[in-house]
């Protein structure tokens, strides 16, 4: 259904190598190759419904084995790749566990990570390794098998998801869940096909990648440029010298994305650069901080960005993609509410400027539900609660996905009659989306409720701390729980640092933190899209494995 008829055009994705080495594949050569991929991976015996695992090397040929797996209901299970050598034994876990729960009967890698992953394969029975440049040179046969009809709701993809505890879950995204997010993206952004170019570095492992910026863009027939997520990690100025060079209109990152370009781009960097091409700079995936989206407009408006293009928005695998986003074009304002309030009361009611900062706590704008979809805040009862009371984020609509795979309990609790339960805190103000936290990893002292992300900022605050490498939890204490943080050192004496960030948080939260441990850089877990992990730091710290730095 996605690759047929691609048609003839002088537009397609164009791909960016490490070395920096651009490929463009026309809609119609990916139509071809996809489509002779699919006939060979049914050549070999796999049929519809079976899952083959794809270990992501390099952009173009994933999207050519993803769109051929696709194009004959084979259902890809997107993986990440083994980054370094320090991790590889959880690594090897991880991988286990997603071939194993995918049921995954193939998996597809380059010829130059064979090797590297054949104790990996061997560890898990059943499973057949399709080595790209052998099997993919084959010739198709006459009579080779033909696709079968594939219908809506088949399952398309399995997206694990980066779960911020110990498994990850397969999501089963169905081709009626992608179309239906896909349409309701691109009429939220108003994208118009000969108007609008994407860039991406997202891996396209996680969903953000691959719905927002492989399907979106291939169903909209709007052309995109991919640089591989290390390129940007290594050098995160590329990103905007990408979009400016070849004149982008829409771009997505997480917060932590948008915070590296500003630290990356000087002030020469800003004179060579033109982002007036520019409509929208998405921003989701994890919290977004309200200086790191001032921050980024007004540092890159010396480069021509305009002011609303920065767009705050939110999502999940389990959505397939997008929940809701904001409106095109219109600069957002934090909403800052009275956090004494909302604290005891899980009230956001509106703060005024009279009062002191310490007694304000601000929330971005997420926008607002995709079209054709509906947000609703309940408590946790299941009752829908009225404009700015905090609850747990319900979605509801035609992008929903249909469960997890094999984990009929798990899809019972979230996939429920009343919409999908996202285990995201949040509230409604003017029909207007603010995310404040995820439900399970809220602090809970003496009764009161508090995010972890507005303790974590505040201690980020504190120089020698990584920014975005900071977590904080609580641990039982002897009357109450207690607060815990756990951070990366950046430079300085541990010691030191420690006293200075329980220091900060207690003037200006009132918050005691009972312990702050400091780990080395890389140390902090996270999942392979770069989310920090708060339960499985919380385990780790609970048996004793995180170790001081210096
Ligand atoms: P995942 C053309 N979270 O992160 C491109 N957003 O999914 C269109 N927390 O399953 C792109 N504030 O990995 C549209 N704003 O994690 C993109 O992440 C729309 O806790 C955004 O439950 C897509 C994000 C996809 C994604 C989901 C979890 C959520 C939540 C956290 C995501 C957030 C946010 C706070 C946000």
């Amino acid at each position: 259904m996605l690759v047929e008829n691609l048609g003839h055009s002088d537009s397609g994705y164009t791909f960016i190598r490490e070395d920096g080495h651009e490929h463009f594949v026309s809609w119609s050569a990916l139509s071809r190759e996809a489509l002779r991929r699919g006939r060979l991976l049914l050549q070999s015996g796999l049929r519809k419904g079976e899952r083959i695992a794809l270990f992501l090397p390099e952009e173009r040929e994933f999207v050519f084995t993803f769109l051929g797996a696709v194009s004959v209901g084979v259902v890809p299970v997107p993986l990440y790749p083994p980054m370094g050598f320090g991790k590889f034994e959880a690594y090897c876990e991880d991988a286990a566990h997603i071939l194993r729960s995918s049921g995954a009967s193939a998996v597809w890698m380059p010829r130059k990570l064979a090797d590297l992953l054949a104790p990996l394969l061997q560890a898990v029975e059943g499973l057949r390794a399709v080595v790209s440049e052998e099997f993919f040179a084959e010739p198709l046969v006459e009579g080779a098998p033909r696709p079968e009809a594939i219908g809506p709701e088949d399952v398309m993809f399995l997206q694990f998801t980066s779960g911020s505890t110990a498994a990850p879950k397969g999501v089963r995204v169905t081709h009626a869940g992608v179309l239906a997010n896909c349409a309701a993206i691109t009429s939220a952004l108003r994208l118009e096909r000969g108007r609008d170019r994407g860039v991406s570095w997202l891996p396209m492992y996680h969903d953000m990648g691959l719905v927002g910026f492989v399907l979106t863009p291939l169903i909209t027939r709007c052309p995109v440029s991919f640089l591989p997520a290390l390129r940007f990690a290594f050098s995160p100025r590329i990103w905007l010298e990408t979009v400016s060079r070849h004149r982008a209109t829409v771009t997505f990152a997480p917060n932590f994305g948008l915070a590296l370009a500003v630290k990356h781009t000087s002030a020469e960097d800003l004179r060579r650069l033109d982002l007036s091409c520019l409509r929208v700079v998405g921003c989701g995936a994890e919290p977004n901080h309200p200086e790191t989206l001032r921050s980024f407009a007004a540092h890159f408006a010396a480069a021509g960005l305009r002011p609303g293009v920065v767009a705050p928005c939110y999502g999940m695998a389990e959505a397939t993609l997008a929940i809701s986003l904001s409106e095109i074009g219109v600069p957002c304002a934090p909403d800052v509410v009275r956090s004494e309030e909302y604290h005891a009361s899980g009230l956001a009611r509106p703060a005024s400027n009279a009062e002191a900062p310490g007694a304000r706590v601000a929330f971005v704008p997420c926008g607002r539900p995709i079209e054709g979809h509906r947000i609703l805040i309940v408590d946790d009862e299941g009752n829908p609660l009225p404009e700015r009371h905090i609850g747990e984020v319900v979605f509801q609509g035609p992008s929903v996905a249909a469960g997890y795979h094999g984990d009929p309990e798990a899809t019972r609790q979230n996939f429920t009659a009343q919409g999908l339960r996202t285990g995201d805190c949040g509230y409604l103000a003017d029909g207007v989306l603010y995310v404040t936290s995820r439900k399970k990893d809220l602090l809970i002292i003496n009764g009161r409720n508090r995010d972890p992300q507005t303790v974590e900022w505040a201690a980020a605050e504190v120089p020698g701390l990584r920014k975005g490498n900071v977590v904080a939890f609580t641990r039982p204490g002897p009357a109450t729980e207690e607060v815990v943080l756990v951070a990366e050192l950046r430079d300085g004496d541990a010691a030191a640092v420690a006293r200075q960030v329980r220091g900060h948080i207690q003037a200006k939260l009132s918050l005691p933190v009972a312990e702050v441990l400091l780990l080395a850089l890389g140390e902090l877990p996270k999942t392979s899209s770069g989310k920090v992990q708060r339960s499985k730091t919380r385990q780790q710290y609970l048996e004793g494995v995180l170790r001081q730095a210096n």
